[in-house]
């Protein structure tokens, strides 16, 4: 180990790793590869009005919403930074319809890369932290071309996933299956450099995340939680909580995997054809392994997220994700109720 002042380098973190054989060669320069994308994300997204990135693109993306000119962009460093190293074989993002294998001219590797480029993109233009998701699955054995159905795998099976906050700070947080750790963006050496190593999440709460204005759509049980959590003490809970909502995924994890808390994105009625509004492979499942991974619980209200089988490649999955004990008691709101005859 480097003395106690040496900083350690996501470079230098990657090749220990590779050492323990945590990760193979590939995975590690696949990984250096999506956080050199993040670090030019992060240049664009903090340039803000300045460098004319700002406001709508005047597209929509299969989800049916308006992209913003950032989301477009990120979309692009990310398939342009993975398309000549080597390491991957396919890759998918909630910006495009259809996964698209790395271009015959170049190697094609071992790995699918799934991501959400810019989540939380309706808060730019309030210059509010926006995000970068990412996942990480094996492809297939023999698989060459990978295809959507070959991304369908469960979020248990990921071998590596993060998210890169663009904030006050630019900070990574990475987890290839031993633990999670954050890495922070050293802008005058343009590296990434370890700055928490082991996140964990307090398996106690006091603080939910969840917006509250889709409360009359949710179903029952859940609407039942929210109502212990809003009489607080007096109430079945026995404690006061507090709220918070940035409508930025990222950032609400982020919190949560620094101090704590809940966040839920349930089910609502507002569109019954759609289980919740987050996705699963690029949004619910990373965020779901590292939570597990720093100790915290993830689950769509019923179930393990990450045992969840996807059926398709945009789907949405309620989300229930942070301090252990706080999962557990709005889960067993919902297993209580659909016991009841
Ligand atoms: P609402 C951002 O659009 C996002 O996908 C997540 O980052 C965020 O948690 C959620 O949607 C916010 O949704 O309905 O509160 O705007």
């Amino acid at each position: 180990m480097p003395p106690v002042d040496q900083p350690i380098s996501l470079t230098r973190y990657l090749i220990e790793e590779q050492r323990a054989g945590h990760v193979s060669a590939d995975l590690r320069l696949l990984i250096e590869v999506v956080a050199r994308a993040c670090k030019t994300i992060s240049v664009a997204v903090g340039k803000g009005a300045l460098g004319g990135v700002l406001g709508d693109a005047g597209t929509g993306n299969v989800q049916g919403e308006a992209q913003k000119k950032l989301d477009v962009i990120a979309n692009d460093v990310l398939l342009e930074a993975n398309a000549w190293g080597g390491h991957l074989a396919g890759l998918a993002s909630e910006e495009m319809e259809h996964s698209q294998p790395i271009p015959d001219v170049y190697p094609r590797g071992n790995y699918l890369l799934l991501f959400d480029p810019l989540d939380g993109s309706s808060n730019i233009d309030v210059n509010v932290s926006v995000g970068t998701i990412f996942s990480v699955l094996r492809c297939p054995e023999g698989v060459t071309t990978p295809e959507d159905a070959h991304f369908l795998q469960a979020g248990c099976d990921q071998v590596a996933a993060g998210y890169c906050v663009y904030g006050p700070s630019t900070t990574l947080i990475l987890t290839v299956g031993h633990g999670v750790h954050q890495f922070t963006l050293d802008r005058e050496q343009g590296s990434f450099v370890l700055t928490t190593r082991s996140m964990t999440v307090p398996e106690e709460t006091k603080e939910f995340a969840i917006n509250m204005s889709n409360k009359r759509h949710w179903e029952a049980p859940m609407q039942q939680y929210v109502d212990d959590l809003l009489i607080g003490r007096e109430g079945p809970r026995g404690k006061d909580f507090n709220m918070r909502w940035i409508a930025s995924m990222v950032a609400d994890v982020h919190r949560i995997l620094t101090r704590g808390g809940v966040f839920i994105y349930p089910w609502d009625k507002k569109d019954p054809g759609k289980p919740g509004k987050l996705r699963l492979m690029y949004e619910a499942n990373p965020m779901s392994l590292l939570i597990e991974q720093a100790g915290g619980a993830a689950t769509n209200g019923r179930m393990r997220i990450l045992d969840i089988t996807p059926d398709q490649l945009h789907q949405r999955v309620p989300v229930f994700l942070g301090s252990k004990k706080e999962v557990e008691a709005a889960t067993r709101y919902h297993l209580e109720h659909d016991a009841l005859p």
